[in-house]
């Protein structure tokens, strides 16, 4: 019998999305939101990811450029260095697939060929033009997440006359631009990009808005870990941004997110079994 379920095809490794799935990130920066300069260190980035896979992580995300607000652009070379060596450890060690999380796509190319299998473009396709055919070449699947600007104007740009409705248009858009330059529509990923260029009345009106960019038919990621605006509502303390994110992300499940990405895969992982569960209870 054919198996129907949704999943990814991810250069070849299927993510199955079912249900919701998390995906654990390591940011191999120094200078990342709530985690720059922890994971610098290849062999710690390494055993951060593989204990987040133990924890439940159905995804690694690897990044080597901080995208905090008003952060400087790191070269490529730079990027490089800081992936390629944990991308190679990692490969053989994970079961889940890696996904790069870049602007560049010779830093795309270079971490696919590495054994990466999914593209994080937080710009949204819009930094670099060679984006889409390094991802189409590889077969990889493609997360398009929405922002204005780069890191370092973001926040001037947080101006919308209807949030939710400019970023489903982008999205839209985007992953229709992706598909005409040959990525397959069965391997895109959308993703409001909370926090990027937005202020928290607009995090919280897309999350409002979440089952309007999910009806655009692509699975949805959700990213709030540690976020500005959960630390501004739920609190500035560790415990705090932990259950603000832990809201957030079964308020995410709820509306049909399928990925939520997180810095602390073990409570992440059960609030989106209990999450499931109700939301599969609410659609029976
Ligand atoms: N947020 C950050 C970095 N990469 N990628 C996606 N797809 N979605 C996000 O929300 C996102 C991202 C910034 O957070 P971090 O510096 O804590 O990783």
């Amino acid at each position: 019998m054919f198996d129907t379920s949704p999943q990814l095809d991810c250069a070849g490794r299927i993510l199955r999305l079912d249900r919701a799935r998390v995906m654990g990130i390591v940011n191999v920066t120094p200078d990342s939101f709530s985690d720059g300069g922890r994971f610098l260190d290849p062999d710690r980035a390494v055993a951060h990811a593989l204990a987040m896979e133990a924890a439940g992580a159905t995804i690694i995300d690897v990044g080597g450029e901080s995208t905090r607000p008003g952060a400087e652009m790191v070269s490529a070379e730079d990027e490089l260095d800081r992936v390629l060596p944990v991308i190679e450890k990692l490969r053989d060690r994970l079961k889940v697939p890696i996904s790069i999380d870049t602007r560049k796509a010779v830093v795309a190319s270079a971490a696919l060929d590495e054994g990466a299998a999914i593209v994080n473009d937080v710009s949204g396709l819009t930094f670099d033009r060679a984006m889409t055919s390094a991802v189409a070449q590889a077969d990889a699947a493609l997360i398009v997440m929405h922002m204005r600007g780069v890191p370092a104007t973001m926040d001037r740009l947080a101006r919308y006359a209807d949030v939710v409705a400019e970023v489903r248009a982008f999205l839209e858009r985007q992953a229709q631009a992706a598909i005409s330059a040959g990525v397959d529509r069965s391997r895109i990923i959308l993703d409001p990009g909370l926090g990027f260029a937005k202020n928290a009345r607009h995090n919280l009106a897309l999350m409002g808005g979440l089952s309007e960019l999910c009806a655009l038919g692509y699975p949805v990621l959700v990213g709030a870990s540690r976020k500005r605006f959960v630390r501004a509502i739920a609190g500035d303390g560790e415990s705090d941004s932990s259950f603000g994110t832990a809201a957030v992300n079964a308020l995410a499940i709820a509306a049909g997110a399928s990925i939520v990405r997180v810095h602390e895969p073990g409570p992440a992982v059960a609030v989106v079994k209990m999450a499931v569960a109700i939301a599969e209870h609410i659609r029976a």
